[in-house]
């Protein structure tokens, strides 16, 4: 039979260890109000392992000394009442088969059974900063130490997982990748909708919906993130998620909104005319920004790294800042000493996948044993997000561009034949925005493959 992928990955994480148990808990129901929840959200460490869409459960990966690989889950029991109320649950018996594991029990016997899985392992990995995990494990350790024979093995070495598992998911898979393309076409689909739907007097919160309802489309799952739909000086918030305000005429429109599809991310934003004609002096600044995100997309090389695109990133735009009279210092010194951070404060980069800031590390240990960036390789998926930010009352900024933030983002994925703009097909030329910001809403919708339902 063909091992599923979620097998795969967790052989490929066992062997980075010479034995122990990695513990990797899905999340709980969190409470909203009285007799509330939020919407469920897996944690994305448990579903890129077990691919199990439960709440309540824990896998638990052992490999002992002799190489013997097990894998076991903790997981909801059936219970017809609950079911009623909270929606089917897969129970222990269904459990081994449909996910490939090869001891499953009932949630409630954590207690009880967690000592028998974990006994006579040494090394245990999982996350620190989970304190009802760590509570149980401690419980769990405990309860060895009292049943200890004289030389029986018991846990006796933590190690924070987050890193081993982490690195894992910087490479992504041929279905990870289908997903984030998935993900990229509904983000399309959206930006353009709302270029089109943008006027003077639309609300924010119009265009919010209207994203929501299209990334929902087909395999859509809705926005990966709160979307930020910011007009005017909104814009300078770079987590402004309020999205209630009327859409002015003669602003710009900054949009960061990605579509989730099978909890992939998609992370793209774009900046455009409200009314859809940019002024002389929008142009002129929304060209910096996106000659500034080309002069990024060049470093995208294997071998260089997200920090190496980074810093090409600030010199380019600090080059822009001397040369508008911003700033007055020359490139090297201003990089040194931070000071276009005023303008750009955030990085130029992150990596991508299940979460939208995608839980991978940036650094590792080089030969030397010293901290290094991490080097792109093929497979690996992150953002490229320049942006210039203006304060209202900066005088050291020409007037014409005070109180203007200017943002443009597009998803990459490293390919044998260098970097893959996933997002590339979502208008960012200023001739194709101002096109697309003219473009009719119900022909956008007409013409989307898939074709939203409302159009059907
Ligand atoms: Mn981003």
């Amino acid at each position: 039979m063909e091992m599923t992928s979620y097998k795969m990955r967790q052989n490929n994480l066992l062997e980075k260890i010479e034995e122990g148990a990695f513990l990797i808990p899905s999340n709980k129901l969190m409470h909203k109000s009285n007799d509330t929840e939020f919407p469920f959200r897996q944690n994305s460490f448990f579903k890129y392992f077990v691919g199990f869409e439960e709440a309540d459960s824990l896998l638990v990966l052992c490999k002992r000394r002799n190489g013997e690989i097990s894998r076991h889950l903790f997981l909801q029991g059936k219970n017809p009442e609950m079911e009623m109320w909270m929606g089917k649950r897969m129970g222990v018996e269904k459990a081994c088969e449909l996910l490939e594991i090869d001891f499953a029990y009932d949630n409630t016997t954590l207690e009880e059974n967690l000592p028998k899985v974990l006994g006579g392992i040494e090394n245990l990995y999982f996350d620190f900063f989970n304190k009802e995990l760590s509570e149980s494990i401690q419980k769990c350790v405990q309860t060895l130490s009292r049943q200890r024979k004289s030389k029986a093995h018991k846990p006796h070495s933590w190690h924070h997982s987050i890193d081993l598992m982490g690195r894992l998911r910087l490479i992504k898979d041929q279905n990870e990748i289908l997903a984030m393309k998935k993900a990229a076409k509904l983000s399309d689909i959206g930006h353009r909708a709302a270029m089109a739907l943008s006027a003077p007097g639309v609300n924010e919160k119009e265009i919010n919906d209207l994203l929501t309802y299209l990334f929902s489309q087909e395999a859509g799952e809705g926005a990966a993130y709160d979307s930020i739909v910011a007009g005017g000086e909104n814009a300078l918030i770079l987590h402004y998620i309020n999205n209630n305000q009327a859409l002015i005429d003669g602003d710009l429109l900054l949009i960061d909104a990605g579509a989730q599809v099978n909890t992939y991310a998609s992370d793209v934003t774009r900046t455009f005319p409200v009314n859809g004609y940019f002024s002389e002096a929008q142009k002129e600044l929304y060209q910096i920004v996106l000659d500034t995100q080309k002069t990024a997309m060049s470093f995208m090389k294997v071998g260089n790294s997200l920090s190496d695109i980074h810093k090409e990133t600030c010199l380019s735009l600090i080059r822009s800042l001397i040369e508008a009279g911003i700033l007055k210092e020359s490139a090297e010194e201003a990089l040194e000493s931070g000071s276009y951070r005023k303008y750009y404060p955030h990085g130029t980069g992150h990596w991508l996948g299940l979460d939208v800031h995608d839980e991978s590390p940036y650094l590792q240990k080089g030969n030397t044993g010293k901290l290094q960036d991490i080097p792109l390789e093929e497979g690996m998926a992150f953002t490229c997000e320049p942006g210039l930010y203006f304060p209202k009352n900066d005088e050291a900024i020409p007037t014409q561009w005070r109180g203007i933030g200017i943002r443009i983002e597009d998803d990459i994925l490293m390919t044998n034949n260098g970097a893959l703009n996933l997002t590339s097909s979502i208008p960012k030329e200023i001739k194709e925005i101002e096109e697309a910001c003219h473009a009719e809403i119900k022909d956008i919708l007409a013409k989307c493959d898939p074709l939203p339902l409302i159009c059907k």
